[in-house]
């Protein structure tokens, strides 16, 4: 029986209040994650774009903690000399003791104030440190494990930091350390064994386990509550690293989670309940002009265009007016990530296609890295035949424009017969003859290290979808990163995004997933799902998600046959609107960027050190939590203005139209409606932020 969704932590939408005049005067915060200035994963995403908001609230008193990679700093940070005295006592003392600590600032927005630690730089302690953990609490670090061997560095060094800094201080300081993940954890319990005067929150951002027994096919959400779970992370040889991370979520005062989903699973896999959900925000970069992400749109589907014109030489037989792009990106776990049944569903969209003659044209990008040898020759050639026929057609059109200007000059009109000469024919179709090809446009943009073991490679051949001209989705497999200096498709991820129609993230494992999100607030619809953090918080707040663009795929409560049908219906319905229906459902996307912005989504972090603080000092702080309220959060009703469509199921999706309406006249439409809307978009919290009582409050 699927789990039922009341298995609830503290509500999104119950958070309460507080008074923004509290007192954090003499308070400092230390955040600590092993990608502070440092890209792994999503939680650089986190703290990056988190930064500013955190820094204008905490100002001087605010430090980032993380490991020192010297290419990031020669790029990313300014090293500079300690600006508080405390810190800078503190560092001197660490230095002159075998460390190698820099505190610098961070050059992204909001520029806070790092501390990094050459962790390798202190290896020669990893055998004491690791002895002095067995001998804490039994925790044993095999040798040739090197991501925990660092976990262990950072962590005995991240204490001895806060701990020297307590040292340092004059009067008892009140120290707020954030530490994300399992990498970082062991220095909160190190804070806690040796009892420093540390309020400590840990914010896991999936579990280990989690994410290992998703990958290997287990029926996860149904046996939640049966895994042996010390058994399971003994067979996949991560005990060490599981207790380190069960650890850390019990010895912290206030321990959060990246989503409802994952709260859920912690519970059961680290047997903590999580005492708040943190969930993941953006910096909202809002536009000046009103349909600015529309343009930019535009313009960014020209350039894919573009691409796609080179990538199909010789067989550009679609309409690439009437093609729209999809796609995929991020990590590269197959089924995780669900690439899986994002290839099976396209396959039942192009069988649907076919059948229904249909004059679109899918084609989905997957942009997930794998090992490669670089790009393609055939790729490669692709854009290079592109150019030619460009400069080809430059050529002739040069030499066509003089002589008709020549003509004009002497009052005549040019003789049409005579104006494109022998030699413009021969070098048009000699550059005819060099677009001729003998195979397929490819599928894959790379060499693959590993192409007959290639799951993405491997499911492509069974379904056969080999970009044929028969075949209405094509499928384009870039198994790395974007890149603006990339020979093949020069752009970076979000002109990328911006020039697609559709992201599909039908992820089986997300605990929140930034992929969808950062679609979301640059105005393109994307499909995620009842698994993932992103597509449980928007099912909370949105009364009707799939007309604001928010396809949410249920993989919670149906099976994979089931959940691939209900994918091949949303690509199918998306793939019948019309231009002027796209272009609706993008304005209603957009509208949603409020909700993601961590200017809302940081109070969550607010709360959560409010709370912390609390805890560790009773004397100083106080926090009462109000009761939850239904009328709080955000909450976004069905659109107002636009009727229902008889062609989409669900209500008030854009209504349909065959024709391919006129743009200026929708922005009108959209901006009356979206006025309507907004007027009836529940805000989360009174703003400017004042409370009747102060919850957190000194004593
Ligand atoms: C979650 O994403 P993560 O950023 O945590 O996912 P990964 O970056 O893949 O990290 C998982 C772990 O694997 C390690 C890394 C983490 O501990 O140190 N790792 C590695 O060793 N080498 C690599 O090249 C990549 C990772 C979550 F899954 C998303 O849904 C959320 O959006 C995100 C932010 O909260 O956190
Ligand atoms: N991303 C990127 N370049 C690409 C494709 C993806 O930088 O070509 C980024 C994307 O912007 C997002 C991150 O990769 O911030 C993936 O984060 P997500 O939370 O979706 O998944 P995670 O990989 O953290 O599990
Ligand atoms: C934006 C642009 C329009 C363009 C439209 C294309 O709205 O402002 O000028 O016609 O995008 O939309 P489509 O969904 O067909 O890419």
């Amino acid at each position: 029986m699927p789990l039922a969704r009341s298995l609830s932590v503290t509500s999104l939408s119950g958070l309460e209040d507080w008074d923004e005049e509290f007192d954090l005067e003499d308070a400092v915060l230390f955040e600590i994650a092993w990608e502070v200035a440092n890209k792994v994963g999503g939680i650089y995403t986190v703290i990056q774009t988190k930064a500013r908001l955190t820094a204008e609230e905490w100002g001087e008193n605010y430090f980032l903690v993380g490991p020192y990679v010297e290419s990031n700093v020669r790029t990313q940070v300014e090293l500079i000399e300690p600006t508080n005295p405390v810190l800078k006592r503190t560092i001197d003392k660490m230095n002159a003791s075998g460390c190698k600590v820099y505190f610098g600032r961070w050059l992204i927005e909001g520029s806070p104030y790092v501390v990094l630690i050459d962790v390798a730089f202190s290896a020669w302690s990893l055998d004491t440190w690791k002895s002095e953990l067995w001998e804490l609490c039994d925790i044993g670090v095999p040798w040739f494990d090197r991501e925990a061997n660092d976990a262990v560095l950072f962590g005995f060094l991240t204490a001895w930091l806060l701990g020297e800094y307590a040292a340092q201080s004059e009067e008892p300081p009140h120290i707020v350390a954030h530490f994300h993940e399992w990498l970082a954890g062991l220095g909160l319990i190190l804070c806690r064994h040796r009892q420093l005067p540390v309020a400590t929150i840990f914010t896991t951002h999936a579990t280990l386990l989690g994410r290992y027994l998703c990958a290997g096919n287990v029926d996860f959400y149904n046996k939640l509550a049966d895994f042996n779970v010390d058994k399971e992370a003994g067979d996949r040889q991560i005990y060490h690293r599981y207790c380190l991370e069960r650890s850390a979520a019990h010895c912290a005062h206030v321990f959060t989670t990246v989503s409802q989903i994952t709260a859920v699973e912690a519970e059961y896999l680290l047997m903590r309940k999580p005492d708040i959900i943190t969930p993941n925000g953006l910096n909202v970069k809002k536009f000046s002009a009103v349909h600015e992400f529309q343009n930019l749109h535009a313009q960014s589907k020209h350039r894919i265009q573009e691409f796609v014109r080179g990538h199909f030489y010789g067989h550009l037989d679609f309409n690439l007016d009437k093609c729209l792009f999809l796609f995929i990106a991020g990590r590269y776990e197959f089924s995780n990530k669900g690439a899986d049944i994002f290839l099976e569903a396209l396959a039942r969209l192009n069988y649907l296609l076919r059948v229904n003659h249909s004059d679109v044209t899918v084609i989905a990008f997957f942009i997930m890295p794998a090992r490669t040898n670089n790009f393609n020759v055939e790729t490669l050639k692709g854009q290079a035949v592109r150019k030619q026929l460009w400069d080809t057609a430059q050529t002739v059109k040069e030499r066509f424009g003089k002589k008709l200007y020549e003509s004009l000059l002497v009052g005549q009109l040019p003789d049409v017969q005579k104006i494109i000469d022998k030699e413009d024919f021969t070098i048009m179709k000699r550059a005819i003859f060099a677009t001729q090809r003998q195979c397929q446009p490819p599928v894959c943009t790379h060499n693959m290290l590993e192409d007959s073991s290639d799951p993405i490679l491997n499911c492509v051949r069974r379904i056969g979808l080999f970009n044929s001209a028969v075949d209405r989705v094509k499928i384009i497999f870039h198994p790395e990163f974007l890149s603006s200096t990339s020979p093949l498709l020069p752009m970076d991820y979000e002109e990328f995004v911006r020039g697609c129609h559709l992201g599909v993230f039908p992820s089986y494992y997300e605990p929140w997933g930034y992929t969808p999100a950062e679609c979301t607030v640059m105005g393109i619809p994307s499909i995620s799902t009842n698994l993932s953090g992103f597509g449980c918080f928007m099912e909370e707040h949105i009364a009707d998600p799939s007309a604001y663009g928010i396809y949410i795929l249920d993989r919670r409560y149906r099976g994979v046959d089931e959940s691939c049908n209900q994918l091949t219906s949303f690509l199918f319905q998306f793939c019948k609107q019309s231009r002027r229906q796209r272009i609706i459902q993008r304005n209603r996307t957009e509208r949603l960027s409020e909700l993601l912005d961590w200017k809302y989504l940081g109070r969550y972090y607010i709360s959560a050190r409010h709370m912390a603080l609390a805890k560790a000092f009773p004397d100083t702080y106080m926090y009462e939590p109000t009761e939850p309220t239904s009328t709080s959060g955000f909450s976004y009703p069905r659109p107002a203005s636009v009727p229902p469509s008889p062609s989409l199921s669900r209500h008030s999706s854009p209504h349909h139209s065959e024709v391919e309406d006129n743009d200026e006249e929708e922005r009108y439409d959209e901006d009356v409606e979206a006025e309507k809307d907004r007027k009836n978009i529940r805000q989360p919290y009174a703003l400017p932020l004042k409370n009747k009582t102060s919850p957190l409050g000194a004593n």
